[in-house]
């Protein structure tokens, strides 16, 4: 068999079924091989970033590994930015690039060959494991143990560079090697008594809290989580990639905490005294710099298989569970089941009283432009549970994060760590391919679509179930919010807005346009009730302001 041949089957028995590539002569053999292949579905992205942004976005819906295939050179650079995010957001990614033959690889020249870039070296820090493969027989070993790594504890990318005559070799799988993954070495840590003693803290909180992160749905257990729940009766904020875990109507359920969280979580974090956070990495973004916009004085007790992330500055670490997020939940219930749990009603109602004070900014009753979170609310009520939400950097990530609420068991894919301008279209591609019963609802801004507005053409191709809504706000409000902020009110970005009836007309895209604020819930339904690809501009009013964490005492 082909060495490409064996590389897509491979992946297909994984359970992989669609791969986003962008071709070129030095993965002439790899695209040959998925392209042609029986069961794998394969995808022409625009650009090998976007490419693994779909990629990304197959992994989260599907819970499995998402493929992108690059060729050699710009094509496995230019997929360094998408890798990042994959990295940063733990998201199991497998990049297979191409590379130059084999005899022209170098490890000292900057460019060798025609095109040759030694990859691997410049993406040692963004993967979990990678590798030139330079010898035809160590592909099974190679690939398993890729596998292995991408799916293992902390999930990331991985990323395997193999040389276009080393594609081409025929080998015989029988002859392969394989790859023995090491147990993990757990002697000498009691488990058990670490959750114990962490439970002792939890349960002597006053005002405890529940921080849950998208780690809780990789471990699958959600339902273990919600039993954790019943057994508490604790209060819960969201990450922003946990933030579909919980409807919104759950009692116990406060939505999303941190830095761009809804307002009703902030006094809620700020003033209680133990943290219990599951499957979150607690990054920066959400809970600022030295913890300051999130619980400050409070103990947390931080379930995190990866313990690198934890020592950030600020945070008061009492416990720390360096273990399988699901496992450590099923322990918990065990040892809840026969605990004396106390009632923290009272703390419970006053959470529950700031929720009804604190609702999310809302438009001004006599101004007929559209305000942000007016049409959000309207998208969120004409949504149901076959829609998956993509939302982008800028206001829509505020604003998404805010309004949306998860309670007809919608799903969300988003950028969490960095909310990156331009996710929104890839992300929505790869959530259309890998869900095709769903219908997308793809959020973006009029600044942030221009990053891979290349690929409308994609959606546009293969007439994908997209509907994009384009936030036009005059360009980059959230920027013009921060220099009115920092910079006195002076704008370095004065932008014209792209015509977007235009660009719907060049990308073969049905164009709506939604102005006014009467009939937006029945405009929204309309649109949605048709199948395929739109794009709608929504206008929406320049000097609306977004609502940001405020520091404030929980007096209520
Ligand atoms: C790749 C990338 N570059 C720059 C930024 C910084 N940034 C954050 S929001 C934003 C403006 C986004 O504009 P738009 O999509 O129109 O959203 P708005 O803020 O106007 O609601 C910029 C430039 C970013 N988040 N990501
Ligand atoms: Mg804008």
């Amino acid at each position: 068999v082909r060495v490409a041949d064996y590389i897509a089957d491979f992946v297909y028995k994984q359970g992989v079924r669609n791969v986003f590539m962008l071709s070129g002569t030095g993965s002439i053999y790899l695209d040959d091989a998925f392209a042609f292949h029986p069961e794998i579905r394969f995808f022409t992205a625009r650009h090998e970033a976007a490419a693994v942004a779909m990629a990304e976005a197959c992994a989260k819906l599907s819970g499995g590994i998402g493929v992108a295939v690059t060729t050699t050179g710009p094509g496995g650079t230019n997929a360094f930015s998408g890798v990042v995010e994959s990295w940063v957001d733990s998201v199991p990614v497998f990049i297979l690039s191409g590379q130059v033959e084999s005899k022209y690889f170098s490890t000292e020249l900057r460019s060798f060959g025609i095109q040759g870039f030694n990859i691997v070296e410049h993406v040692k820090k963004i993967t979990k494991y990678s590798a030139v493969v330079l010898d035809s027989l160590t592909i099974r070993f190679h690939m398993e143990k890729a596998l292995h790594m991408a799916l293992t504890g902390r999930k990331g990318p991985v990323w395997l560079d193999v040389p276009s005559d080393v594609q081409a070799q025929e080998i015989d799988p029988a002859q392969l090697q394989s790859y023995q993954s090491q147990p993990i070495n757990n002697d000498g840590v009691d488990w058990e008594k670490n959750i114990a003693n962490a439970l002792t803290t939890l349960l002597s909180a006053k005002q405890p809290l529940i921080v849950v992160g998208q780690g809780v749905r990789q471990a699958r257990a959600i339902p273990e989580f919600l039993q954790l729940l019943d057994f508490l009766g604790i209060p819960v904020v969201a990450t922003r990639l946990g933030q579909d875990i919980l409807p919104d109507k759950h009692p116990l359920y406060f939505n999303l905490g941190g830095l761009m969280g809804h307002p009703q979580s902030s006094a809620i974090t700020l003033n209680c005294d133990v943290v219990l956070s599951l499957g979150s990495s607690l990054a920066t973004s959400f809970i600022g710099n030295h913890a300051n916009y999130f619980a400050k004085n409070a103990k947390f007790i931080v379930v995190d298989i990866d313990t690198s992330e934890v020592y950030k500055p600020g945070l008061n670490i009492e416990h720390l569970i360096s273990h399988d997020v699901g496992e450590t939940i099923r322990l918990l219930n065990k040892r809840l089941h026969t605990s004396v749990i106390p009632q923290w009603s009272n703390w419970l109602t006053r959470c529950h009283r700031h929720r009804v004070a604190k609702i999310a900014l809302r438009p001004n009753a006599d101004n007929k432009k559209i305000n942000s979170y007016n049409f959000m609310e309207c998208l969120d009520a004409a949504s149901d549970k076959h829609n998956i939400f993509v939302s982008d950097a800028g206001g829509t990530n505020y604003v998404a994060g805010q309004q949306l609420k998860f309670d007809k068991g919608q799903r969300e894919v988003t950028s969490g760590a960095f909310y990156s301008m331009g996710m929104t279209l890839p992300m929505a591609i790869g959530a259309a391919v890998t869900k095709p019963e769903s219908q997308i609802l793809a959020l973006t801004g009029d600044g942030s679509i221009e990053l891979n507005i290349q690929e409308l053409r994609t959606i546009s191709q293969y007439q994908l179930n997209i509907k994009v809504f384009i936030i036009n706000n005059g360009g980059y409000a959230s920027i013009r919010d921060s220099q009115d902020a920092f910079c006195g009110g002076r704008y370095t970005d004065e932008r014209n807005v792209l015509n977007f009836r235009k660009v719907a007309d060049a990308f073969e895209i049905p164009f709506y346009i939604l102005e006014r604020c009467e009939m937006l819930y029945t405009e929204i339904r309309t649109i949605l009730d048709k199948s395929g690809p739109a794009l709608i501009e929504v206008v929406c009013d320049k000097n609306q302001k977004i609502s940001k964490f405020q520091q404030e005492k929980l007096t209520l």
